[in-house]
């Protein structure tokens, strides 16, 4: 009798504590062979995503408050380590041989055709997305040497070999005498390259880069729009290891796929006029 009294108010007390407290949505996930079960936030996410998310944050602070000038300050150690793995890649190379690292991505974008795209690449807004576009990106400063050729200053990593050198010489369609490795790619209209150089005071040339961008029917991949593909190789001696190859093509996606992006977001917010839309 006693218990039965008192189990209905201890029933509707728990009834209210329930019903204030909803069920704590929970997810689990397994990282490096361990089980986690979690909870607690509003949007439950594998802890790689929230992590990632505040890396960007925090590389984007520290990246803007050095500037370009502070980073190349406090990255001088990693650049002359990375001056004389590259001065080692060219002198154990076989002068004729070259071996590339190579990424390709096709895009379905709303308001962005090839043409746009390489023309956005070529603007002051690329420079500006340069850094957010791969944590690796430190600056990117570029100018028109003479009409058509174009100067870049690059400080930038590829799996931690973090790089200053210059593009001097990046022009549309490419010098495929100068670039003799260069392949065809009758199928790409739209194509530039240039020699990577050291900015060490050595002038060395320890790579060239080749871009190019094509318009891709959306049929073709069973989209209702078309697609534009940029095709990215860089050329190296041939006495790099494919380890550095491999960090370079992981490289290369992420960087085509955030620049395309904000390629679009430019385009679709009216800061660039794409030459197609005019
Ligand atoms: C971008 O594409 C969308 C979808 O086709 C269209 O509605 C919009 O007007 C386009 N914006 C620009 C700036 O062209
Ligand atoms: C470092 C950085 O800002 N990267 C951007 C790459 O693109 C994603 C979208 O997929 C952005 O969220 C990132 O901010």
């Amino acid at each position: 009798m006693i218990f039965s009294k008192l189990a209905a108010p201890l029933a509707a007390i728990l009834a209210v504590a329930t019903a204030q407290r909803p069920a704590t949505p929970q997810s689990t996930e397994v990282i490096d062979g361990i089980k986690f079960i979690k909870s607690g936030p509003r949007v439950l996410l594998p802890k790689d995503e929230y992590e990632l998310k505040f890396a960007r944050d925090a590389l984007n602070r520290l990246k803007t408050r050095l500037g370009p000038d502070g980073l190349l300050d406090l990255l001088q150690p990693d650049i002359q380590e990375a001056d004389a793995f590259w001065h080692d890649i060219i002198d154990k190379s076989s002068s004729s041989l070259y071996v590339s690292a190579d990424g390709r991505v096709i895009g379905f974008f709303p308001n962005m055709t090839a043409l746009d795209f390489a023309a956005w690449s070529q603007s002051p807004l690329a420079d500006k997305a340069n850094n957010a576009a791969n944590p690796e990106h430190y600056f990117k400063r570029t100018e028109e040497v003479s009409p058509g050729v174009l100067r870049a200053e690059i400080l930038e990593g590829w799996g931690g070999v973090t790089t200053h050198f210059t593009v001097p010489d990046y022009t549309t369609p490419p010098d495929k005498e100068k670039h003799g490795m260069l392949r065809e790619l009758p199928e790409f209209p739209i194509q530039a390259a240039g020699s990577k150089v050291l900015a060490d005071g050595t002038d060395a040339v320890f790579g060239v880069l080749h871009i190019s961008v094509r318009d891709v029917p959306g049929e073709e991949h069973g989209e209702e729009q078309d697609g534009i593909e940029v095709y990215a190789s860089v050329w190296y001696g041939d006495a790099i290891d494919d380890d550095h190859l491999e960090a370079e093509r992981q490289h290369i996606v992420v960087e085509i796929i955030n620049m395309s992006m904000q390629a679009q977001k430019d385009i679709e917010n009216g800061d660039f006029k794409p030459p197609t839309a005019q």
